[in-house]
């Protein structure tokens, strides 16, 4: 498979990721920063991450240690060291400032601030110098034939970096393939224009050899944008960019779940949830692009409109702190405290209440328990570049007969899953009817949907995702040894 040299890390992603790199013996730039204390994925990279203590070694892998990133050999970790003001302003600032609403089409929360976006292009450089040492000791310590270096740049925090790679490596005359993942929509160029930046960021991704998107509106925003903002030449058939002499190939590449690993925790977890109650299960970090409050109301409506419901239904939501240094998510948390706690002084009795609200971590074991026991699930985000927990629950849904899957069509996962029951999550009344047809949908109907829902999730797994990307960037070699194009 050739070596990689693997940039940045977005939750679950890392634990599909790392045992790639692992195994070909590429070397981990690790994305610093973000949310490692709150998050079960994101402390898999932890024991990687060193931007505020420069000086500390890295720890040696630990024997006993089962996390995915547990077997990378220390010396081909890099980590890239930032200074904490400066990493506030990127990540705090640019990235889930900007960013993540503007590319979530909320343009009213994002702020424009040039001293974040000078932030932003520094780490993003220092990415990129890391990157061109780890192609230098590549180019050293490797035999000539053993392949083309990967270079695969994830999300949204290093849209710069590409560019800048591609700039210096063709100078120092280093090998490489440059291939870069959003895990985040792609808006439409009328929402992107209003980055006062944009053309930069555009010109940082058309750096790449390949860019991946999860779903083809996503990949046809992009297109789009290189068209009317840079003037590129463009295909929209076959999802071509030309730029700067080269062409660059857009692919739509879903990402998916490892789904034998959610089978066969759901398989070994414990019972946790009572099931003489139906619960109606949501899954969410708590961020203001999944819904949560829409989501609230829409279950307050059923209750109203359908009291056959009343101590028999429980909404199980489990709300993941997430970006808490920020000022948007300490108030959509206060909300939903105040929310919770007005419907459930509304409809609790002596032996009920209808929200159980969990803010905070749970454990693998005990999500796969609640995945498989619910009987349903509520993915209903506003915007979402595709959604892993509707598909975990898919995964995990071994119970006969199954429960059913409610997901919004503004999420990529809705553009896949046709046989789920789709959501408008703004429509409030529609999604309570929504949420009644799924709790009185007849057996045989359930099983059917959640059948094909499975057999997809199941031959469309991350490995198939993976190959998929591998195969698009031309690195992914045959059984034969030849190399494979898309
Ligand atoms: P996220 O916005 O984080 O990801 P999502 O795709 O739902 O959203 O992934 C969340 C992950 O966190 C899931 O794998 C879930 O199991 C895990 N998780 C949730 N609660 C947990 C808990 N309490 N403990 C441990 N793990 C928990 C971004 C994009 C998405 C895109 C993904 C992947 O916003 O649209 O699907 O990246 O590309």
């Amino acid at each position: 498979q050739g070596n990689g040299i693997w940039v940045g890390c977005a939750g679950g992603l890392v634990t599909a990721v790392a045992p790639v790199i692992i195994q070909g013996n590429g070397i981990w730039n690790p994305h610093c920063g973000v949310e490692v204390e709150q998050s079960e994925y994101e402390k898999l990279v932890n024991p990687l991450i060193h931007f505020e203590n420069p000086d500390e070694p890295i720890p040696e892998s630990d024997p006993n240690d089962r996390t995915p990133t547990a077997g990378l050999k220390s010396n081909r970790v890099m980590s890239v060291h930032i200074d904490p003001k400066i990493f506030d302003s990127y990540y705090n600032g640019c990235c889930n400032g900007t960013f993540w609403p503007l590319f979530h089409s909320m343009p009213d929360r994002a702020m424009f601030c040039a001293e974040h976006w000078r932030a932003y292009a520094q780490v993003n450089q220092e990415f990129a110098d890391k990157t061109i040492k780890a192609l230098q000791i590549l180019a050293q310590e490797e035999p000539a034939d053993s392949g083309t270096p990967l270079v695969w740049i994830h999300d949204y925090h290093l849209m710069l970096a590409a560019n800048t790679i591609r700039n210096i490596a063709d100078e120092q005359n280093l090998k490489f393939k440059l291939g870069f993942f959003l895990h985040i929509p792609f808006p439409p160029w009328d929402i992107f224009r209003l980055f006062p930046w944009s053309d930069e960021i555009l010109q940082g991704m058309l750096g790449c050899d390949m860019v991946g998107f999860h779903i083809e509106d996503y990949c046809l925003n992009f297109v789009d944008c290189c068209q009317r903002r840079l003037g590129c030449r463009v295909d929209r058939k076959n999802l071509l960019v030309e730029h700067g002499g080269r062409t660059v190939r857009i692919r739509p590449l879903p990402i998916a779940i490892p789904y034998e690993r959610f089978v066969q925790l759901a398989q070994a977890a414990p019972r946790v949830i009572d099931t003489k109650q139906k619960i109606v299960l949501g899954v969410d970090r708590l961020d203001y692009t999944k819904g949560l409050v829409h989501r609230l109301k829409a279950f307050e409506t059923l209750l109203e409109k359908h009291p056959e419901h009343l101590e028999k239904v429980t909404l199980l939501q489990i709300a993941v702190p997430s970006r808490t240094d920020v000022k948007e998510y300490q108030d959509l948390k206060e909300e939903m405290d105040q929310l919770v706690g007005r419907i459930n002084g509304r409809f609790t009795t002596p032996n009920w209440s209808p929200i159980r609200y969990i803010y905070g971590c749970i454990s693998q074991d005990e999500l796969a328990s609640f995945y498989r026991d619910a009987a349903v699930a509520l993915v209903t985000p506003l915007r979402d570049g595709m959604n892993l927990v509707a598909k975990e629950f898919v995964a995990c849904q071994i119970n006969e007969p199954p429960g059913v899957l409610i997901v919004s069509p503004f999420a990529g996962a809705g553009e896949q899953m046709h046989e789920a029951l789709i959501c408008n999550p703004y429509e409030i009344d529609a999604a309570a009817e929504v949420i009644h047809r799924a709790l009185t949908m007849p057996e045989d109907e359930r099983t059917l949907r959640m059948n094909y829902l499975r057999k997809r999730e199941k031959v469309h797994d991350v490995n198939y995702w993976m190959r998929s990307f591998l195969k698009g960037m031309g690195t992914l070699i045959t059984e034969d040894g030849d190399d494979v194009l898309p």
